[in-house]
């Protein structure tokens, strides 16, 4: 009898403490809030702006706390950026680098402060991978690989095709691979000549004065490759201030999607428009957020994009392109 007597006791105050337990409060979990301090290259381009709110949106949707420096076009402000992160500690540190040397040292001080990178939109060049941890944008060299393939093969009458291009900012890495992958899917076929290539810095400004001097230079141009539809606006323009109809006498080919480069394709004013999204914002975060849980997290994310040509079906009923 004392036996089950002590045993019911038991289960009873076992019983009484699990009540307890449940009624306890479990503790508010102050879960840490994340800093992130983001260096962003400048606000050069309608794409610009789309990125920046991108990111910025969606550090308030994680509930990260955003620290955004814009630096104006100049690399040495975004190397003073990324100081300021790391004398302040964050805990990630992302940014979209001008041009794609010159980050090595300061870079070096961001790992030796322990404090993970993330290189947004473009890429730089380094002997040293453990200075950043991933890379999350749009393959450049796919991009101009996309825009010869699609005048290749809207050229395939001609036996003769004079091509002009307005390259991006010098040594950016969108530049660079834009350049190089429009040459490498282009190819060896003497049928197509680039009889010239002139920077237009991402600027729409640049891309209008390019374009006049070409259409100044050359008697004769059938097609324009731009590396953004900021500098293709711009020389749309000056296609037309020429008497020129673009789309028609000049095949315009650009890249980025924003939603007045859309406009002029169904207008008929631009041929080929590659995808290349600045909506990066969500993916930033999210690897932040891995990066701060000691999560692993790859070492390259590439988005998924299309080519927009006037020959798409969907053009009247695209949702606005939101850049
Ligand atoms: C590409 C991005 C480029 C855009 C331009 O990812 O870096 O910079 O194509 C922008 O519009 O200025």
């Amino acid at each position: 009898m004392k036996k089950s007597l002590i045993i019911l006791a038991m289960l009873i105050s076992l019983l009484l403490s699990s009540c307890s337990l449940s009624q306890e409060k479990p503790e508010a979990t102050d879960e840490k809030v994340i800093l992130l301090g983001y260096a962003q290259l400048g606000s050069e381009s309608s794409w610009r702006d789309g990125n920046t709110k991108s990111i910025q949106e969606a550090a308030q949707a994680h509930g990260i706390k955003l620290y955004f420096e814009n630096a104006e076009q100049k690399q040495a402000k975004q190397i003073d950026a990324i100081r300021s992160f790391i004398a302040y500690r964050v805990d990630v540190i992302a940014f979209s680098p001008i041009v794609k040397d010159g980050w090595d040292i300061v870079l070096g001080e961001a790992k030796a402060a322990g404090i993970p990178v993330l290189l947004v939109d473009r890429g730089i060049s380094t002997e040293d991978e453990s200075l950043y941890d991933c890379f999350i944008g749009s393959d450049f060299i796919k991009e101009g690989e996309q825009a010869a393939a699609f005048l290749k093969s809207h050229t395939k009458n001609s036996d003769k095709v004079r091509i002009v291009e307005i390259t991006g900012t010098p040594d950016s890495t969108p530049m660079r691979d834009r350049y190089n992958g429009f040459r490498q899917e282009l190819g060896q076929d003497a049928k197509y000549e680039i009889i010239g290539s002139v920077s237009g810095d991402f600027l729409r400004s640049k891309g209008k004065e390019s374009m006049k001097a070409l259409l100044a230079q050359h008697k004769r141009i059938d097609v324009l490759y731009s590396h953004n539809d900021s500098m293709t606006l711009g020389a749309v323009k000056a296609i037309e201030a020429a008497g020129l109809v673009p789309g028609k006498d000049i095949m315009v080919i650009s890249i980025d999607g924003e939603q007045k480069a859309i406009d002029l394709l169904r207008q008929g004013k631009i041929n080929c428009v590659v995808e290349c999204t600045p909506m990066l914002g969500e993916t930033v975060m999210g690897l932040a957020q891995k990066l701060v849980a000691g999560e692993e997290i790859p070492r390259v994310v590439y988005s998924q994009e299309r080519v927009f040509t006037q020959f798409d079906t969907d053009l009247e009923t695209l949702p606005p392109r939101g850049y």
